[in-house]
């Protein structure tokens, strides 16, 4: 037997986290390089006593809110191509369930998160312990079970010895290149402070080697016959790409081949938006370009994609009835969708292996100018959308404001930061990436909330560019905690809020579906009807005032100008800033060659709404089944 260290559980823990690490490419690095904690009874005593030790080099934040600060964690360790984490800490109760939500959203986008909630006691002495909830059919049944289901890996330590398996297994987990997701571990409060004797062996430096999966030569040759028998295939270009570090291997694909792209929310800036063959974005919210031709394409080669409604236009997009569909990817869930041919590699891996196999048989598509005219007609439609003020209503257009960002005012290094609304939609379509890895979109969970608080953690992966979280009034309004966190640290963030007043693309779906403007709108209750119907009194929020009221620099606009200024300002400004933009409610973008399936009902006593229902099926009656 070796050496032993008495440790609690909580100093076990923390003491473990800050050896681990990650080789990918040859490169190491520390993975585990911090932690967001909100402290309550059940682990400021615990982890809260290890983690206020000085003996680690783990970085504490407190954070403000338990689901803010889990996004600052995710938008971290997106930002650092999943290679280098954050863990979480929370209390028992409601401090765990409010981090529940973000648990779903690192599942859902295949990001690694290390969740580390207090739990109830374990040896149950004193229950029921302020904040136990008290299941009557299972004592065994805490808050932290509702994690089971939106984690990767979940565990409950309920011996302090049970901590050396459980952390190995949350490492297998989070540094996996296709299992990754949140982990949870559940630490009962009297557990963290209990003592055991740790083998000295298992705190040691731990390096964790992140393999590129090997595309087998079978496979490789079984996809490069399919290519070489498409005349116009298509690449989508999704988030393991990015992943991978891709983006140099899937251009020269592309371009080598004259393979044209179209680009995921999670695979957008792993080429820049000029290379010849990327056609933008793809699906629901994408653009004409990327659109017209999967609709013809008779290959669709997905590269590292989930192939979500939104990417396959909920499998309506690619019309084309020879359409064969290749998927590339590590994970098999992911390869197992729609039917795919299988190519179960590395990003980068399987597209070197392709190229050779290609290049030897002189394969090059048959398009000819298809995709020269499709790019020009789309950047002439995005120049139209940038280069107009007003939108429907006659308001200030919120194009235009992203045009002037975009062209004028952000530098190219500078990362945007978004996840609901409309504006991921409006982003996909217009926002042209200068940079690679500019554009940060979790567009998997699409979280309200996410946009300011993950913009907190993507500033610490990346001090040294501009980081601008864009979010409408609403997502404002429901999570923007980490904003104070941002200011407490020093940590410069830029809050670009969108204020229609509403819930604008959920108001735009429900009038596209036939239903009368309701409940979406932010507006006094009608004295009237006593309902929240259309054309009631707007609620005037001055956010620049609230945003000011913590500390931020902030700003209020209506026009080019005011923006030109505000934004101006804000570059010099030394601590995070607001600048809020009054837009038009009608100037998001609308649909290019693009349909969603949505549940409109089936029987209603308005006809605009049935009549919306039947135009739904016929276009379900034209979509894939699986
Ligand atoms: C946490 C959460 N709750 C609800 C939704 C459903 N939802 C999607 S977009 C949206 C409205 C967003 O409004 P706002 O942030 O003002 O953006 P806008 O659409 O007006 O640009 C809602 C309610 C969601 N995506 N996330």
């Amino acid at each position: 037997m070796g050496d032993t260290i008495r440790l609690t559980m909580g100093q076990a823990v923390v003491r473990f986290l800050d050896n681990q690490y990650v080789e990918f490419d040859g490169e190491v690095t520390k993975f585990v390089t911090g932690v967001f904690g909100i402290f309550g009874h059940g682990c400021v005593l615990g982890i809260g006593e290890a983690l206020q030790e000085k003996n680690h080099g783990l970085n504490f934040y407190k954070g403000c809110n338990e689901q803010g600060m889990a996004h600052a964690a995710i938008g971290y360790a997106k930002q650092n191509h999943r290679r280098k984490i954050m863990a979480v800490t929370t209390s028992v109760g409601p401090g765990a369930a409010n981090m529940v939500t973000a648990a779903a959203l690192a599942t859902t986008n295949r990001i690694p998160v290390l969740l580390l909630p207090g739990d109830t006691f374990a040896c149950r002495q004193p229950d029921p312990v302020l904040q136990q909830i008290e299941q009557f059919d299972s004592c065994n049944i805490t808050t932290n079970d509702a994690f089971r289901a939106v984690c990767r890996y979940w565990d409950r330590i309920a011996r302090p010895e049970q901590a050396m398996t459980a952390l190995l297994n949350a490492m297998r987990v989070l540094t996996s290149p296709s299992d990754t997701g949140a982990v949870c571990l559940a630490l009962p409060q009297d557990v963290q402070g209990e003592a055991y004797d740790y083998p000295v062996e298992f705190f040691e430096k731990r390096i964790h080697h992140i393999e590129r999966t090997i595309p087998s030569e079978s496979a490789l040759e079984r996809a490069a016959a399919l290519i070489t028998a498409s005349k116009k295939p298509m690449l989508i270009c999704g988030g393991g790409v990015k992943y991978s570090e891709a983006g140099k291997e899937f251009s020269r694909f592309a371009n080598t081949f004259g393979i044209p792209f179209g680009e995921t929310q999670a695979g957008k800036s792993s080429v820049v938006w000029d290379d010849s063959m990327n056609l933008g974005g793809l699906g629901v919210t994408g653009g004409s370009a990327a659109n017209k031709i999967a609709s013809a394409a008779d290959l669709v080669i997905s590269v590292g994609s989930r192939l979500t409604d939104f990417t396959t236009s909920s499998k309506w997009l690619f019309k084309n009835p020879d359409m064969k569909l290749l998927s590339i990817n590590v994970c098999d869930f992911d390869l197992y969708k729609m039917n795919a041919n299988i190519l179960k590699a590395d990003a980068k891996l399987a597209l070197v292996g392709l190229d050779k196999l290609l290049s030897k048989k002189g394969y090059h598509s048959s398009y000819t100018d298809e995709i020269t005219e499709a790019r020009a007609e789309w950047e002439h439609e995005v120049d139209r959308l940038y280069s107009t003020e007003t939108g429907g209503s006659g308001g200030y257009s919120q194009l235009r404001a992203l045009g002037l960002m975009n062209e004028e005012l952000l530098n190219k290094e500078a990362i945007v930061v978004g996840a609901s609304g409309s504006l991921p939609g409006d982003l996909q379509r217009v926002w042209r990436t200068r940079k690679t890895d500019t554009y940060h979109m979790e567009y998997g969970y699409s979280c309200m909330g996410y946009e300011i608080n993950a913009a907190v953690g993507v500033k610490i992966a990346r001090p040294d560019v501009e980081v601008y979280a864009l979010v409408g009034d609403g997502a404002f309004v429901m999570g923007h905690s980490e904003l104070l966190t941002a200011l407490e640290n020093g940590i410069k963030i830029n809050v670009v809020l969108f204020d229609n007043s509403s819930f604008g693309c959920i108001d735009n779906l429900q009038r596209s579906q036939g239903i009368p403007q309701f409940g979406c709108t932010l507006a006094y209750r009608s004295p009237e009807t006593g309902r929240l119907d259309a054309g009631g009194r707007i609620v005037p929020v001055d956010y620049a005032k609230i945003a000011e009221g913590y500390g931020c620099n902030a700003w209020r606009c209506t026009d080019s100008e005011q923006v030109r200024k505000a934004f101006k300002e804000a570059k010099e400004s030394d601590k995070s800033t607001l600048i809020e933009i009054k837009v038009d409610e009608n100037s998001m973008t609308g649909s290019y060659g693009s349909w969603w399936r949505v549940g409109t009902p089936q029987v209603s006593d308005k006809k605009s709404v049935t009549d919306a229902r039947r135009a739904m099926d016929r276009e379900i009656a034209k979509a894939r089944k699986f």
